[in-house]
């Protein structure tokens, strides 16, 4: 392990520019791919190209000539390194050892080339031939339950991928199919159904073009979907106000440079991102955007008694919407006094964002996991909904709702039916189409796994990519628990801690990344991937596969099935490892308002639109309307008492260094952190109170009345910009300190940006480092 030196400094620089610049070519270098690496580079997201493995922001009709942002090039060294882990690897070092290690040591070895089998008695991998390794997978699943089985995915894989193991799973009997989603999006999948009856965003890139108004809630641009920042800027320089609400100042709604733009770069000249920047408290946008919306509806019941122009678009809410009244009635009722506890902001930052807000005759709303990963994290959606409603910001150029999904094809798995709930699957279509009965009772989510396995219910997990040990909340439980599941089954591309900790019985088998070229019978192959605003495109790979050993995730799924079930011909999964658009073909058959014509038109520049109902104000809604939805209060975040100065409100973070449970190294520029990810993000007034000096260690521990010992150690405070009463930590790292029920209702997704902590100082000295 190397040393590390740790500093935290504010960063000065904006998103992008030349730190951007430097951090792609370092990456590159440190992965011995320098030369390909750039070549690589200026085929993603592009038509003919592969699709980022990154985040799932949309790829443009007519690209950037670099359509790839510093994080998407980092992921893109990532997986195309040079670095291989050859099977010595796994004789010289125990499991148990590389426990020891750290996320980013384990990932950073290379590349996994063999499938191998788990040795217990010598807890180590050892090799096994891929027919074995089916061969015995298939003998252990015929054995089992397939109720006490789950089958999760993290949401990178192709929509074929995703679309053959979703079958597998209803084939084998089961609908448990958690994924990435359920501690992600959820709270979105949940929320715009009974909003405005489709479950994703509506905004398209066109609409940045002609916007008005951009609001921006809980989402961190600069480091998570960096590409986005190229149509704000563009809007920004259009003088399009843009409002954003984050406890965080994140650098990415502030300012930003264009990499690409030689002037730009020999300039130094940077856009302004945000006209407005409201530092709410964490869970403080229900107040906040109740603030707004109590703002525009008594200005208009002003202006309407006078007889001025109204601020609300009465002509859309009429026809459009149902439960204006009791909506705007709430919001009368709501106390300013109130409104500013819970929210964090003064009256005056609520009124100034509703002006100029009211003002613009279309407007979006974007968000992320700060609105989503709330106990509230579905009515946070919902009242951001409430809001665009209000002025008819849905369904014409310009407005919308803008869900910032995360993994490359989380939303796209859902589409091809990775979901426990068997309504949103078309089972009859399926059971004609390969005449079985499926499963219709409602399978696991990510929580309802986690609690099984807990419970010793879990007999199989097998998991298409991702990190769930490490992912998922209540890590020490977890990792305690996971032994007693009997078969444990890993399809991944580098080694991670949940590859350390196993089942009785099991398997790391390493598949082709998605810039890897796929040869099969037919040729080569290209995959399919959805992005955040519902079009889909075709990606192909293009460097050579880390290794012959390798097999494609598609492979993989169809051994496992084959081995699995019994010989079914309406199911050719031969012929679908041979030539993916077979598999294209079945998902037309299965979806066809959804995939019309998917082989053709996969090929189409920006891909293709899916249909969306809500793009043409047409409500799949019980009422047939968009619904306005009043929330049951104003906190998001119950647990919390704001009253008790000793209780502080833990968010966790990703850095700008990191994807997900993939550290790619310790520099978080844009938040001055460099070395270290073992921090407290605290307010300096906060730290004072606890006595404690930036640079102290200290311990986290939650609050909770379970009698559960939830803590994490060794933590330097760093004097931060972040309200008083928050705290911020580093995702996983902080995943210990959160309860598996401490999650949103009706979602279930985890509430990591919310989890009451007590701090305590340590004594250990700082240096240690
Ligand atoms: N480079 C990179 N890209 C990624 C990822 C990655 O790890 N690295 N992950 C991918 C995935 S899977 C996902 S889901 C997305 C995640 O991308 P984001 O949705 O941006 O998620 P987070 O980084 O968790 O940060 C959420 C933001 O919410 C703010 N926040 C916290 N609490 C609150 C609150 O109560 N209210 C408001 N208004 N704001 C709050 C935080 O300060 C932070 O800026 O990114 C995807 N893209
Ligand atoms: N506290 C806290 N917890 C969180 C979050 C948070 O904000 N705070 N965010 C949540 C969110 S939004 C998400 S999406 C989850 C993420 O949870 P996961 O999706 O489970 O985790 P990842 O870290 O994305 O998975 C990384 C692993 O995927 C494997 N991999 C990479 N590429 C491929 C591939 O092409 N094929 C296959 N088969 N495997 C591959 C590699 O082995 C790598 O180690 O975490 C959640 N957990
Ligand atoms: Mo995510």
């Amino acid at each position: 392990m190397t040393k590390r030196n740790v500093s935290t400094k504010p960063y000065s620089g904006p998103a992008g520019g030349w730190g951007s610049f430097r951090s792609v070519e370092t990456r590159l270098l440190r992965e011995e791919r320098i030369a390909t690496g750039n070549a690589v580079l200026l085929r993603q997201n592009k038509p003919g190209g592969y699709s980022c493995v990154s985040c799932s922001w949309a790829k443009p009709r007519e690209p950037h000539p670099f359509e790839y942002c510093e994080n998407g090039a980092k992921a893109t060294a990532w997986e195309i390194t040079r670095k291989r882990v050859p099977l010595e690897f796994f004789e010289q070092h125990s499991l148990t050892e590389l426990l020891t290690w750290s996320d980013h040591d384990l990932e950073a070895i290379g590349r996994l080339l063999h499938p191998m089998k788990l040795d217990r008695a010598r807890d180590r991998w050892v090799p096994v031939s891929w027919e074995d390794a089916f061969r015995e997978i298939g003998a252990e699943l015929r054995g089992m339950d397939p109720k006490r089985t789950v089958f999760y995915a993290s949401g990178r894989a192709s929509l074929e991928t995703s679309y053959m193991y979703g079958l597998f799973a209803r084939l084998y009997g089961h609908n448990n199919l958690p994924d990435s989603s359920n501690m992600c999006h959820e709270s979105t999948s949940v929320a715009l159904p009974q909003a405005i009856g489709s479950p994703v965003g509506t905004v398209e890139l066109d609409d940045f073009r002609v916007t008005e108004c951009i609001l921006s809630f809980g989402q961190n641009v600069g480091t998570n979907s960096p590409r986005m920042l190229h149509p704000l800027q563009e809007a920004a320089k259009r003088g399009v106000p843009i409002i954003t609400f984050n406890p965080l100042k994140e650098r990415g709604w502030e300012r930003f440079t264009n990499p690409q733009s030689p002037t730009e770069m020999l300039t130094g000249k940077e856009t302004r991102i945000s006209s407005q920047y409201h530092q709410l408290r964490a869970g403080g946008d229900i107040a906040a955007i109740a603030g707004m919306c109590k703002a525009l509806i008594e200005a208009d019941d002003t202006a309407m008694a006078a007889g001025r122009a109204p601020l609300l678009d009465h002509a859309f809410i009429q026809q459009h919407t149902h439960g204006f009244d009791s909506f705007a009635a709430w919001c009368r009722d709501q106390d300013w006094a109130q409104l500013e506890r819970w929210s964090g902001l003064k009256r005056q930052e609520m009124l100034d964002a509703a002006s100029v807000y009211g003002a613009a005759k279309s407007a979006m709303g974007i968000y992320g996991m700060g609105l989503t990963q709330h106990k509230k994290g579905v009515e946070n959606v919902r009242m951001l909904m409430n809001l665009l409603l209000l002025r008819g910001n849905i369904g014409k150029p310009g407005a919308g709702v803008l869900p910032v999904r995360g993994h490359s094809n989380v939303q796209g798995q859902r589409t091809v039916g990775i979901t426990e709930k068997p309504e949103l699957v078309p089972m009859d279509g399926l059971a004609e189409q390969y005449g079985f009965e499926p499963p219709r009772d409602t399978g696991m989510n990510t929580v309802e796994a986690c609690e099984a396995i807990i419970d010793g219910r879990i007999q199989a997990f097998l998991g298409l990519g991702g990190n769930f040990l490490r992912a998922v909340p209540e890590t020490e439980r977890m990792e305690a628990a996971w032994p007693g599941i009997r078969l444990t089954v890993q399809v991944a591309t580098k080694l991670n801690r949940n590859h350390l900790i196993n089942g009785q019985v099991a398997y790391l088998l390493p598949c082709l990344g998605r810039i890897e070229i796929d040869a099969q019978a037919s040729g080569e192959q290209v995959v399919t991937c959805e992005d955040t605003m519902t079009h889909i495109h075709a990606s192909r790979g293009m460097v050579p596969p880390a290794s012959p050993d390798l097999l494609s995730e598609p492979a993989i799924v169809a051994g496992i099935a084959k081995a699995t079930l019994p010989p079914n011909p309406r199911v050719p999964w031969d012929e679908w490892v041979a030539d993916y658009a077979r598999v294209r073909d079945a998902i037309e058959t299965s979806y066809p308002s959804q995939f019309k014509d998917f082989n053709t038109r996969v090929h189409q520049p920006g891909g293709f639109a899916r249909p969306l109902p809500a793009r043409q104000r047409d409500w799949k809604t019980e009422t047939g309307k968009a619904n306005f939805l009043v929330p049951a209060g104003l906190r998001t975040d119950l647990e919390t008492d704001l009253d008790d100065p000793e209780i502080l409100q833990l968010i966790t973070l990703r850095s700008n260094d990191q994807f997900n449970t993939t550290i790619y190294g310790y520099e978080d520029r844009f938040r001055g952190i460099s070395g270290t990810r073992e921090v407290v993000l605290m307010n300096r007034e906060d730290a004072a109170r606890f006595g404690l000096r930036d640079g102290d260690m200290v311990a986290l521990s939650t609050v909770a009345e379970d009698n559960i010992r939830r803590e994490v150690h060794g933590l330097r405070v760093v004097h931060y910009d972040i309200p008083r009463g928050a705290i911020g930590g580093y995702y996983p790292e902080c995943n210990p300190l959160i309860p598996l029920w401490h999650h949103a209702e009706g979602s279930k997704v985890p509430a990591a940006k919310s989890v009451p902590v007590r701090v305590r100082k340590e004594s250990v000295a700082m240096a240690a480092e």
